[in-house]
């Protein structure tokens, strides 16, 4: 079997929080398209990919909070979708908002699936480092309610077999916390896919503006070098509903090199062939774990949360 996965990282510009499901999913379906002609058999699209970014807004009406997500995946909206990747025969990563109803109880969840070509959901992830704030903080120009409208993802990080290769998936602020790809590393990951929605000005800490784009690389290149991994960052880009968000969309090769960009702030295509192969060097040498690993000095990671400062 090929070691080579032809990958289009799908970035989407502004959605409208008037823009109807139908509407999205055919901006999608046009990305999946034009993915066709570059012969790709994965597309990868951003966090929170099917409505706008939500969490900017406080809202306490449960139904109007609710209209953000999605019951069933697919559902007659989404099938569409679904159809037109398996008729090109392409798979996809897809990020949602995701009400799920476990053991008689409502369930929200920032979610990432990953389809195959065949159109079978063949991993799911529900988002661990969820940013931002659960009380509404009415000085910020913009809110960022993650902890007020999903919980924490219960799945771990999965890494399963597809596309020829050992494919893992995190979400957004995910990729800033090198244990997110350690774990996947750890389970010999090839492949990491992560949809992003960051806005270019970061409340808390406005003097990090100017770096968002650098930080945004930064961990994108660290998180593939350090794991010998490929890794896909897709953005959700542009002006929405008044806010900046970044773009900046790449395919990072285990080298920790960018292979593919996008330019614009817009739906655009940055397309490479991946040689899974490719990070079997770094796993057999820098990075060999087995090797040069030494997890008997690694407990506090675990045992501690926040940084506890001896005096
Ligand atoms: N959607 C996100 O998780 N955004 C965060 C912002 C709030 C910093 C991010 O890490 O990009």
């Amino acid at each position: 079997m090929s070691r080579i996965v032809t990958v289009a990282a799908a970035q989407l510009g502004p959605i409208a929080r008037d823009e109807s499901r139908p509407q999205v999913v055919e901006r999608l379906i046009n990305l999946l398209r034009q993915a066709k002609t570059h012969g790709c058999e994965l597309v990868v699209f951003p966090e929170l990919a099917l409505t706008t970014f939500f969490p900017r807004w406080f809202m306490q009406d449960q139904a109007e909070i609710d209209s953000f997500f999605e019951r069933d995946m697919p559902s007659a909206e989404t099938q569409p979708l679904f159809d037109a990747a398996r008729e090109m025969r392409i798979g996809f990563y897809l990020g949602y908002a995701e009400l799920a109803e476990q053991d008689g109880r409502i369930r929200h969840f920032n979610t990432a699936i990953l389809v195959d070509k065949a159109g079978q959901v063949v991993s799911k992830y529900r988002k661990i480092h969820l940013p931002g704030h659960a009380e509404h903080e009415p000085q910020r120009p913009f809110q960022h309610l993650e902890k007020r409208y999903f919980e924490t993802g219960d799945l771990g990080w999965p890494v399963v077999r597809a596309f020829g290769g050992l494919m893992g998936m995190c979400i957004c602020n995910d990729r800033r916390w090198p244990e997110t790809h350690r774990v996947m590393g750890l389970q010999g990951v090839e492949m990491i896919m992560v949809g992003y929605n960051t806005p270019v000005h970061n409340p808390p800490a406005p003097d990090h503006d100017r770096l968002s784009d650098f930080h945004n690389h930064l961990v994108l290149q660290a998180a593939a070098y350090q794991n010998g991994t490929w890794v896909i960052g897709v953005a959700k880009a542009g002006k929405e509903e008044g806010c900046d968000l970044i773009g900046g969309s790449v395919i990072v090769a285990p080298s920790g090199e960018i292979v593919a960009r996008c330019s614009t702030l817009g739906d655009e295509l940055a397309v490479a062939r991946c040689d899974l192969d490719m990070g079997v060097s770094y796993k057999n040498t820098i990075f060999n774990f087995a090797a040069h690993r030494e997890p008997q000095h690694y407990g506090m990671i675990v045992e501690r949360k926040g940084a506890v400062i001896e005096s």
